[in-house]
């Protein structure tokens, strides 16, 4: 393979790879004229010191056996062989009940194994950690407890599914990019517009196109209105920007303040909210003071959200007298109460009258991900099939530690009330929850409480750090794939690149050969090896073509060369119809409308309609006067969340080694601090390092630090546990963006910055966040 360029994908963009003596050069697509920077974590990837190569068993666990134990995190693991550690998988399984066939009646012992396994493994469809795992469980347990909704978007996937049906599909439908970039004359962006997002795609692209149509639109004349305290959220260099700073977590207050404008000037549509929505009048009551006694006017707005009045006015009058697009991205709602501006940006869209028009409209997460806003696909992609999760019990994906903590507890989740159920086994595959969970402190709890934990990784991350078995997995480039991304028109040929690092193996050869153990193998594989499964599900998607006269090159010849366009769908999706005849395109509402006014929403304990509810923590609130900084911990530029973290373009972002803070300049000299001083940054859930940057873009009173550094606790004298490499998720707050979505709220919190005066603790490196002792197994 010495010298060939293979093409390849990841989350991040097709790639080529040229391999060498020397190791391999990563090589950004030739179609793509926009690569990701990220493309640069690659090439550390195959061998880094970090990379797992034999199974490891946690010492506790192996001595004492399975059970709850504190001791996950800061025990020590020893190696064995694949077969062994095998052998000692598949009995614990089969401890814990997993069945070589089902049950005909009676609980399914499935109920008691956690499952959800969320993170957002690679890219290719058929080594997909998280369906390898869910189709094992499905087959051993007959299911498993799973998660819903995702951390990305869970409020404002929630509220847009209750108040209109659809969230994502929607804008894709809406072909916002390429109406924006055509036709739209004001873009207001909520959260703005970052690059850093819009590289990123589940699966990959083939082309980034985001950034080259949201130039197209501002060299039109479009104006950008970038609403974000962050001035890095949208392009230094789009001509046509402009700034608004809110207080973060307020910005609902604006757009209420906006639609109180709009309303009492006499700009509202009324003929088109009478015909597409439902429950306007409690709404505007509310916009009017008339149920609280205090009107949300533009002053109101300013007192909250910081932003003057005179230009929440100016914003709504442009807005009415525009072609306007209405952006909410997914930052917003990764927040405590995160559904209302999500459900506030359609509303004004409504208002306007501009849900449909080209150039107009509402999206949520346009630049959240690189393919969003782009047309859906004609055709499904190949998808490797997950069997039945017989077990049909779930949580919201964020509960995780109230799951753990909490077996029989009650939960509600969209207005119904659920129990939490009591978990004995959690096994994950493809995710980092000790990297992308909030209070991480709360995780280890709640990760002592199960009697076995497995973990399936290629490196060794925090959260391996806190298993009983850790099994090694291969990386992308050390297998053939099927590379797609969900509406990325084309197919890329993932070709192996290089041999597996060390001893090892695909996740699907692990569950193959656990399943074998415990009797169910053939129902695993289905007899098939991992280049048949891929013919396979390839073969079912050119099958599907071919009746469209669409055609694909038969797999091998796929496999041994270029990309494969597909087609996009031209079919008139719901909203259009919805839009253009709503009384018979009704949506699955409980009115058939756009519901300004749910029921649904009031059921969950929460106003009926989108409403300013004061966090717990803001900076208007009690609390920052003990923590007075608001911390922003959003997506970084370097990677994608944690993955990579010791690639060049991750480590690029750091300082030796540490996470990055980002603060104004002024707040930083009004506490003495300067460039490149180490930080503690807590609040009384706990604390982390990270290095100084004073910037002119970062809004006052707020400290932006991006996840995914790899966490790493340590006791620090006179401090307590801290992370020490500069993971935010130490100090966020796990409480549930409501009670009616219980989505991620890992965005947004207070806390307290000061300057570490002693000896700097070291940077624990990522070889060493997995600590592993060479010793033999024990007895
Ligand atoms: P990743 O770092 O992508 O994070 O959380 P997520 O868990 O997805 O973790 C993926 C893991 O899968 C990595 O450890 C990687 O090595 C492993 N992996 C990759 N490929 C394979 C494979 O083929 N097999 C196996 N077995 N493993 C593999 C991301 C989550 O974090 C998300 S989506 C969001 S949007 C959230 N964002 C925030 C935020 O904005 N702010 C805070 N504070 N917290 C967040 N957390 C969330």
């Amino acid at each position: 393979m010495l010298g060939a360029k293979r093409l390849h994908s990841s989350h991040w963009g097709a790639f080529r790879a040229e391999l060498s003596d020397g190791g391999m050069t990563v090589l950004p697509f030739e179609n793509d004229h926009d690569p990701a920077p990220m493309l640069a974590n690659i090439a550390a990837a195959k061998d880094h010191p970090a990379r797992l190569s034999r199974p490891l068993v946690r010492r506790g666990w192996l001595e004492d056996g399975p059970g709850p134990d504190d001791r996950r995190g800061s025990d020590a693991y020893v190696e064995m062989d694949w077969e062994e550690a095998l052998d000692l998988t598949a009995r614990e399984l089969v401890r814990l009940g997993a069945l070589a066939g089902l049950p005909e009646s009676g609980p399914l012992p499935g109920a008691h194994v956690f499952g959800g396994s969320y993170g957002w493994s690679s890219a290719g469809r058929f080594h997909h950690a998280q369906s390898q795992v869910h189709r094992f469980l499905n087959v051993a347990f007959g299911g498993y407890v799973a998660s819903v909704d995702t951390y990305s978007s869970a409020a404002g996937a929630v509220i847009l599914d209750l108040v209109c049906q659809d969230s994502i599909r929607y804008i894709g439908e809406s072909r916002a990019w390429s109406r924006i970039r055509d036709h739209a004359e004001l873009l207001i962006a909520f959260g703005g517009l970052p690059v850093r997002n819009m590289l990123v795609n589940p699966g990959g692209s083939v082309e980034h196109m985001a950034r080259g149509d949201l130039r197209a639109a501002a060299e039109r004349g479009c104006r950008i209105v970038s609403v974000s305290p962050l001035a890095d959220d949208t392009d230094a260099d789009l001509p046509g920007v402009t700034r608004i700073a809110p207080r973060p977590g307020t910005d609902i207050a604006m757009m209420l303040g906006m639609a109180q404008h709009l309303n009492a000037r006499g700009l509202v549509d009324h003929a088109w909210l009478d015909r597409h929505t439902h429950g306007w009048e409690p709404f505007r009551a509310y916009l009017a003071g008339e149920t609280d006694g205090c009107a949300k006017t533009p002053e109101w707005a300013a007192e909250i959200c910081g932003v003057p009045a005179a230009t929440i006015r100016e914003l709504a009058e442009s807005a009415a007298s525009s072609r306007t697009h209405i952006a909410v991205s997914f930052a917003l709602q990764r927040a405590r109460n995160g559904e209302q501006p999500v459900w506030m940006g359609l509303v004004l869209s409504c208002m306007l009258g501009q849900l449909m028009p080209p150039g107009g409209g509402f999206s949520y997460g346009l630049a959240s991900g690189g393919n969003l806003g782009r047309p859906p696909l004609g055709v499904a992609l190949p998808t490797f099939p997950q069997g039945r999760n017989l077990v049909g019990d779930f949580i919201p994906v964020a509960k995780i530690s109230d799951l753990l903590l909490n077996p029989g507890g009650r939960f509600t989740y969209k207005g119904e009330e659920r129990t939490f159920a009591d978990i004995r086994l959690v096994y994950w595959a493809g995710g980092n929850p000790f990297h992308h969970h909030q209070d991480l402190q709360r995780l280890r709890a709640a990760f002592a409480r199960p009697e076995t934990v497995i973990v399936q990784d290629s490196v060794g991350t925090a959260t391996t750090a806190h298993a009983d078995i850790v099994l090694p997995a291969t990386i992308t480039a050390e297998r053939d794939d099927i590379g797609a991304g969900r509406v990325d028109p084309w197919l890329v040929p993932m070709q192996k690149l290089v041999e597996p690092h060390g001893e090892a193996k695909d996740d699907y050869d692990i569950f193959a050969a656990l399943a074998g153990r415990i009797g169910c193998g053939d129902r695993f594989t289905e007899g098939r090896d991992s280049h048949q499964w891929q013919q396979h599900i390839y073969d079912v998607t050119r099958t599907a073509l071919a009746a469209q006269g669409w055609p694909l090159p038969d797999f091998q010849s796929f496999m041994a060369g270029q990309v494969a366009k597909l087609p996009l769908s031209d079919e008139p999706g719901l909203m259009t119809r919805f839009h253009e005849a709503p009384e018979q395109h009704g949506l699955a509402t409980p009115s058939g409308r756009i519901e300004i006014s749910s029921a649904i929403v009031e059921s969950a304990g929460l106003p009926a309609h989108p409403a300013w509810i004061e966090p717990e923590e803001w900076l208007g609130s009690a609390l920052a006067r003990r923590f007075p900084f608001q911390l922003v911990a959003n997506q970084p530029p370097g990677r994608l969340h944690s993955q990579l973290d010791f690639g060049e373009a991750s480590m690029a972002g750091k300082r030796a080694g540490r996470e990055v803070a980002r603060m104004n300049p002024d707040d930083a000299e009004g506490l003495g601090i300067g460039e490149g001083d180490l930080l503690l940054i807590r609040n009384d859930r706990g604390a982390f390092l990270a290095v100084a940057r004073p910037d002119a873009g970062v809004a006052s009173s707020i400290v932006q630090v991006p996840t995914g550094a790899w966490y790493a606790p340590v006791d620090l004298p006179g401090v307590g546990i801290a992370c020490v490499n500069g993971n935010p998720n130490a100090v966020t707050l796990d409480i549930g963006a409501s009670p009616l979505s219980g989505g991620c709220t890992g965005q947004l919190c207070l806390v307290s910055v000061e300057k570490w005066t002693g000896d700097p603790p070291p940077v624990i490196p990522h070889e060493r966040i997995l600590p592993r002792a060479p010793a033999s197994p024990a007895g």
